[in-house]
Parts: C-alpha cells; sequence; structure tokens
C-alpha cells in the first residue's frame, strides 16, 4: 500500500481496504455504505485471485490470503451473472467471458431462447483479526433480447432486474438500491453498524 493511501487510511477511522481492480465496483461499494459511515479505499488485488466453482469459495480464500498479507481489516468481493438456460454459465467466469465477449457473446448464446432467467450474485468477505465472514447478495431478473446503453459496467445493459423493464444500465440509482452488491454491501454495513455500538 503507498504512502498516500496509508495516510488517507489513518485519518478516517472507519477506513477499510477493498481490495478490487474494478472501478465501478469501488465506486458503488463507496455510494452503499457511506450512510453506515465506512469509508472504503480500494487497491488492486494483484496476485490474490484463485480459481474455484464457488464465488464464495474465492472471496473467503482471497480474504485470508490478502489479509495474511496485509494484516489489517479488508474486503474482498466476488461476482457473477448466473443464467438459468445456460445453467448458470457464465457464473464464475464472468469476467472471462466478459473480456472475451462481453454481452453479445451471452445475447448471441441465448438467441434462440425464450427462457431467460437469471440472476446476479454477489459474495463479500470481510477479513480481521477475528477471522472471515461472508455477506451475500443477490437480484433477480432475466437477460434482455438486445443491448442497451447508458451507465455501468460489465453486464449491466442486458440484465433487467425483476419488476422492472429497463437494464441496469438505463436505471442506475434502481440499481445502487437493490443490486446484488447493494444487498451484500449493506449487510456489512449493518454489520460494521452493530459492531461500532458493541465496543
Ligand atoms: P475484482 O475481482 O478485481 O474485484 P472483477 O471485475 O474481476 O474485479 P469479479 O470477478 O467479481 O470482478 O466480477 C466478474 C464480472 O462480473 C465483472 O468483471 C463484470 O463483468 C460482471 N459483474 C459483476 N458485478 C456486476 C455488476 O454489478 N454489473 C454488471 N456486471 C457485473
Amino acid at each position: 500500500m503507498n504512502k498516500r493511501t496509508k495516510r488517507k487510511m489513518r485519518s478516517h477511522p472507519n477506513s477499510i481496504l477493498f481490495l478490487t481492480s474494478n472501478r465501478h465496483k469501488a465506486a458503488e461499494a463507496q455510494t452503499i455504505l457511506k450512510p453506515f459511515g465506512v469509508r472504503i479505499f480500494s487497491k488492486p488485488a494483484k496476485g490474490i485471485e484463485i480459481q474455484s466453482d464457488s464465488i464464495e469459495e474465492v472471496a473467503r480464500v482471497c480474504a485470508v490470503f490478502a489479509y495474511k498479507r496485509f494484516r489489517r481489516p479488508l474486503l474482498v468481493e466476488d461476482s457473477g451473472l448466473f443464467v438459468d438456460s445456460l445453467n448458470g454459465f457464465p457464473g464464475v467466469y464472468s469476467r472471462a467471458v466478459y473480456d472475451q465477449v462481453g454481452c453479445a457473446g451471452i445475447l448471441r448464446l441465448l438467441a434462440q431462447e425464450r427462457r431467460r432467467s437469471a440472476k446476479f450474485v454477489c459474495a463479500l468477505a470481510y477479513a480481521d483479526s477475528k477471522g472471515v465472514r461472508i455477506f451475500k447478495g443477490t437480484v433477480f431478473g432475466k437477460i434482455a433480447l438486445r443491448k442497451s446503453f447508458g451507465a455501468g459496467f460489465g453486464y449491466d445493459p442486458i440484465f433487467i432486474p425483476m419488476g422492472y423493464s429497463k437494464p441496469f444500465s438505463k436505471i442506475p440509482t434502481i440499481k445502487s438500491t437493490l443490486s446484488h452488491r447493494a444487498r451484500a454491501f449493506e449487510s456489512f454495513g449493518r454489520y460494521m453498524l452493530k459492531k461500532s455500538k458493541r465496543l
């Protein structure tokens, strides 16, 4: 961690290191955690990625490795898009699939498919001296017929949350309240509030 990040973190007592190389994830997490008085500082999670068929396992193991390295409370998040008619694909491969074929690749795979239900899942691992705790968040929805532009990142242009007619990329404020990430980080925020009251 560079000196500037260390200095910033010292000046915010409720600051937590969030290991991610995805700046969109970091920005969303910061917005969600603000009302809980938690400030995050992000840093790329270099060299601590593992392969597993469970996002929870990926987040947990990375958090354990990272805590051994940094010796301070930290967060690691693994998330993915799970499409029912593709038996949960791309799931843990969401990043690699997005990098290779993007939203267009998923739309192609579903071209003749009427069953378009899908979910986003987020597994957030918090590591401190007591061990690792997992906070999970899920949002159900469906894959759009075509890509819509707008805000967001990754599969946001093709994921329509249940109860809405537009994809996340067109409804960013809704995304920030009901996404998989909002749900996982909010339960982490509530946990931190309870913890600070116990002190
Ligand atoms: P880190 O592992 O460094 O945190 P990453 O982008 O590799 O960043 P993940 O492996 O957790 O993060 O995410 C897998 C991919 O799933 C991600 O790259 C996006 O393409 C997609 N994804 C995750 N959350 C998303 C969201 O809220 N909206 C759209 N796509 C999302």
